[in-house]
């Protein structure tokens, strides 16, 4: 049974009714009693409010045939964070561990009858700071942006602020309060193994039971076993497969086991993920292995979705899921700053068939391993470990984020307590509840302690040159990565995101709310400084928005292209970061509310499949074109130079066989001699057929910096019609166009967006429901600085 109904008493308010998942902020905000945090400066006021305790109580009935049971249990599956939980007047527990499952026994208080839970919740402020006075932690390289302290307490990091981050360290009933009765045995979770041998799959399955139990059935796929001790072993009948989406189909299988009392229920997928970490001639390989087939990993980081996280539902996290989808994405990484997302974020991951590369929840912050705060991990260690294991897209567990790379630089006490618990315990406890995930201690890692850490060469890098160190795009390219599991690049939210936090007299980078609304110092100067090598000077807020748009998207298509280009050697590109828990100036390629950045339309395209990228030295240009399909490719690649005007300079095409699961340079042309003084006006466009002639991929290249192209202001005419559910735009212009962005009244998602015009022929661009068409705004770079 759950308890979902519960009252809200806070420093300012009695009894606020509200329902599970709750916390002071969702509470407040629901019914109207604070301002939004998101909005303008609100965020110091609301920081104010965790300054002070609040209660959670909630009156509810136990019935006669619940309460006759021999055994009942009270279970919480998420606290946020430090709290007194009281049953009936008896105090239960304080609890300190936001990533815990608690579960007391209660029997003994249960009445017949109304019962009372009450959860008095301790100020996070207040007991990180008096943490803090006893025993100041390893500031040194704590996240700057995180409130001081943030390092005592088990507890969503980022929710005391990150460099994209809010400070709004809330407090509440974060996941379902549960009420369990059993007489004799209760089925509480199951431990799955997989055996795959020769073409045959068997399972392994052990019960995990509270209480005793001598009678155990289990279904799958319509066939039963029975067991008397709740072990089974058989082989699965016409197995079916579970592969990452692009490599096959996401078949899952349900599977049950009946107790007496209860039934506890998993969907599961048939497949082995392995991590191969050969060693060979260059270092040593990072590569993803499902089903016995090397994939390239394609994805982003994944941060906690709202800092209001009661907020966070199925919907939500469905509708990010498909973002990355949509865009190609076959991996997220949960990063070790935010929380361990519900098991909806998993069900979904493996119904979509994105892998999941799951930090356990700690990032750059090293955690002083008392006795006491050492036994608090270990249990949420295990608890995780336990609810996540039987999921297909569970690629792999990862000890931290970044502490190793850290670590290393600082005092003794650190360095044993990193090893003892990043290289020791947690290994051991993955071998034990999950020996079929593969561990690796942190990312960055090259798996050895501190060897090589962040070695492009050894292990998983976090390339940060580009961007926080300030080098040039092109640098990527002097690099050589076997996976990438962080690399990024910031970018202002559109205008309509923008304006829900801004007034008109905000709309300047350096306002206070505006920098309020850019956590990393600094950053603002620096998205000017990469302006000031692509575009001319730009004195337009909302073309500045636009130009931080494509820069972005420019910077991570030159990296990812990059390493599409070298599979084999690289084998994964995970760049920072898909989405944001606020509305913000971040690393995101979809924003908070969703919208879609530059970056995200572009990832779409250098996650396809089917890749054609274009590698430009000077006017030599090498053609490489990616096939990560499971069959070979036949087709043919065309190419034009042009002039801005259209007219054609000269043009090629080529027939292509491309082999599954490579990468090939199938073509070097220099265009040199035809050019010739004309580099300012000429582009060149290729792309990429399938052997019926359907367009697969497409590129534009300039040859010189966008600053330095003598573009024409060009006429662009845009038209529309809205047919069957579906708007589809034609856009034609005079003379080349770049980075076309096409900004409508409604939120859509268009089939391509931030594009060239690169013809005569113009562009058709589609979106599902009916647009505006005589509200679109568009911007190009042609006249991005007028
Ligand atoms: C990475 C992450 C985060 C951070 C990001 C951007 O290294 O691990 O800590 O938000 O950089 O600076």
């Amino acid at each position: 049974m759950k308890i979902t109904d519960f009252k809200l008493t806070c420093k300012d308010y009695k009894n606020l009714e509200c329902k599970v998942p709750c916390s002071l902020y969702s509470v407040l905000l629901e019914k109207g009693l604070m301002d939004d945090p998101y909005y303008g400066l609100n965020e110091k006021k609301a920081l104010k409010l965790c300054e002070d305790d609040c209660e959670f109580t909630s009156l509810f009935i136990i019935d006669k045939e619940t309460f006759e049971k021999n055994n009942i249990l009270l279970r919480f599956h998420s606290l946020d964070t430090v709290c007194d939980v009281f049953f009936n007047g008896h105090k239960l527990d304080r609890c300190e561990n936001m990533h815990r499952t608690f579960t007391f026994d209660v029997k003994e208080f249960a009445k017949h009858g109304e019962n009372e839970i009450k959860i008095h919740f301790y100020s996070p402020l207040k007991y990180i700071e008096e943490k803090n006075d006893v025993y100041a932690l390893y500031t040194s390289w704590v996240a700057k942006e995180a409130i001081n302290g943030a390092q005592h307490i088990r507890k969503c990091t980022s929710s005391f602020g990150w460099d994209w981050g809010p400070q709004l360290p809330d407090m509440g009933i974060f996941r379902d309060v549960e009420l369990i009765a059993f007489d004799e045995g209760y089925i509480d979770n199951l431990f799955i193994t997989q055996n795959h041998k020769d073409g045959k799959i068997s399972l392994h399955i052990e019960c995990e039971t509270i209480g005793k139990l001598n009678e155990f059935k289990l279904t799958l796929d319509g066939e039963s076993y029975t067991s008397d001790n709740g072990v089974f072993d058989f082989e699965v009948k016409n197995p079916k497969l579970w592969w990452p989406r692009g490599y096959g189909e996401q078949h899952l299988y349900e599977l049950t086991a009946i107790g007496k009392e209860n039934e506890c229920s998993k969907k599961i997928g048939l497949r082995t993920i392995k991590l191969s970490r050969q060693k060979d001639e260059m270092g040593k390989e990072f590569t993803v292995v499902v089903n016995g087939i090397k994939i390239f990993c394609m994805g982003a980081n994944y941060i906690p979705e709202d800092s209001i996280m009661p907020r966070i539902n199925r919907d939500f996290i469905e509708k990010r899921i498909k973002d990355a989808c949509d865009a190609n994405f076959n991996i997220l990484r949960i990063w070790g700053g935010g929380y361990y997302p519900s098991d909806d974020f998993y069900d979904l991951c493996d119904e979509y068939g994105i892998l999941v590369w799951q930090d356990f929840m700690f990032a750059c912050i090293m955690f002083s391993l008392t006795a006491k705060m050492k036994e608090n991990i270990k249990a949420e260690v295990i608890d995780n470990i336990k609810r996540l294991r039987h999921h297909a897209s569970l690629a792999l567990f990862c000890g931290n984020n970044e502490i190793e790379w850290h670590s290393h630089k600082d005092k003794y006490k650190i360095v044993s307590d990193y090893t003892d618990l990043y290289e020791t315990m947690i290994l051991d406890l993955v071998e034990e509840y999950a020996p079929q995930i593969y561990y690796h201690p942190s990312s960055p890692s090259a798996g050895t302690y501190p060897l090589n850490t962040n070695d492009p060469l050894y292990g998983d890098c976090h390339y940060w040159s580009v961007w926080h160190s300030g080098k040039p795009f092109e640098d990527y390219r002097n690099h050589k990565f076997r996976f990438l599991s962080e690399y990024g690049f910031q970018s202002f939210p559109c205008m309509k995101t923008i304006n829900t936090f801004a007034e008109k007299e905000d709309m300047n980078i350096f306002s206070e709310v505006m920098e309020n609304h850019q956590k990393k110092e600094g950053a603002n100067a620096k998205i000017l400084n990469y302006c000031a090598d692509e575009f001319l000077y730009i004195k337009n807020f909302e073309k500045l928005i636009f130009a931080s748009q494509l820069l972005q998207a420019t910077a991570i298509k030159y990296a990812t292209e990059h390493m599409r280009r070298h599979r084999g050697v690289c084998m994964g590109s995970i760049y920072w970061q898909l989405n944001d828990c606020w509305p913000v100036a971040s690393w995101s390629s979809v924003d908070f509310f969703g919208r879609w950045k530059a970056l995200h339309y572009y990832a779409r395209k250098f996650y396809a499949p089917l890749l054609l990228s274009l590698h430009e030295k000077g006017t030599e240009v090498t053609f490489n074109v990616c096939n990560e399909t499971l069959s070979d490719f036949n087709g043919k690649v065309k190419y034009e130079l042009k002039n801005k005007d259209f007219s054609l300079l000269t043009g090629g095409e080529k027939c292509v066989k491309i082999k599954s699961l490579s990468a090939t340079d199938i073509l070097c042309e220099d265009f040199g001699e035809i050019i010739g003084e004309n580099l300012q006006n000429v582009f060149l466009s290729a792309t990429l057929y399938d052997e019926k002639g359907i367009e697969i991929s497409k590129q534009t290249l300039i040859f010189v910096k966008p600053k330095r192209f003598k573009f024409d202001i060009p006429t662009v005419n845009l038209k529309g019609n809205y047919r069957d559910g579906k708007t589809s735009l034609f856009l034609t212009a005079d003379s080349y166009v770049k980075g076309v962005e096409i900004i409508t009244g409604e939120d859509v998602i268009l089939s391509d967006n931030f594009f060239d015009i690169d013809s005569k022929d113009g562009i058709t661009v589609t979106a599902d429901g009916e647009i505006d068409i005589d509200s679109i705004k568009l911007n190009c770079v042609n006249t991005i600085h007028l």
